[in-house]
């Protein structure tokens, strides 16, 4: 399998760490979809990155696409429950850390990639308070649990902390951890794994 990506992109990372907690052999091709030339639009109609070419059946897209297909590649470390309550509510979660995500990324490109005179500090101001919210919505949610669903990791911590590290490199004035103690507490864990520790995105 290939897969393509930048080394920035939460929501690929968030792909790598699933690749990396199975087990899954992959060729990494570092993509820049702003850029000219990008491959990812050369498999994925909408452009973006993550992006996975399967070695016989075509590429998939969106990385929560990507994460289910993953899954049922392997049976070492299942991330994702069978369907039912358990799964949604890890969906649940996933949902609300790729919205975190959806708005840092969003507020980040109109901050620092357009032009001073079309910025609109209102729609920023939205997607920052957008970041806060789903903040403290996952802070409430995951209260005094090891992780995300209990006592073990799955789809949902992986999802969180992509999010969280995203801030960190992103927002890295946020202090988002000073009101988050259970989230902070959940990144030290994660980040102590191979998985996060081998994904971490270059200083920006
Ligand atoms: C979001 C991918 C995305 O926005 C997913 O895979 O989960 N829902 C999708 N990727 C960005 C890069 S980044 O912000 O991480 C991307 O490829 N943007 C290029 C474009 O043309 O929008």
């Amino acid at each position: 399998m290939k897969l393509i990506g930048s080394l920035t992109s939460p929501y690929v990372r968030k792909v790598r760490i699933v690749l990396a907690e199975k087990k899954l052999d992959y060729e990494l091709i570092l993509d820049d979809p702003w850029g000219p030339g990008a491959r990812a639009a050369e498999h994925n109609p909408l452009g973006k990155v993550p992006c996975l070419i399967m070695d016989e059946s075509g590429a998939l897209f969106d990385s929560r696409v990507i994460v289910e297909y993953l899954d049922t590649l392997s049976p070492v470390g299942r991330l994702i429950p069978p369907p039912g309550r358990e799964r949604i509510e890890v969906k649940r979660w996933e949902a609300v850390a790729d919205g975190v995500m959806d708005a840092a990324a969003a507020a980040f490109l109109e901050t620092h990639r357009r032009p001073e005179s079309q910025r609109n500090p209102d729609w920023i101001a939205r997607q920052h308070q957008k970041v806060h919210a789903g903040l403290d919505y996952m802070e409430q949610l995951l209260g005094e649990q090891s992780y995300c669903m209990g006592v073990n990791l799955c789809l949902a911590d992986i999802a969180v902390g992509a999010a969280l590290g995203y801030l960190d490199l992103r927002f890295p004035g946020l202090d988002w951890r000073a009101g988050h103690p259970h989230l902070a507490r959940l990144a030290e864990k994660l980040d102590t794994r191979p998985s996060f520790t081998t994904t971490r995105p270059p200083a920006a």
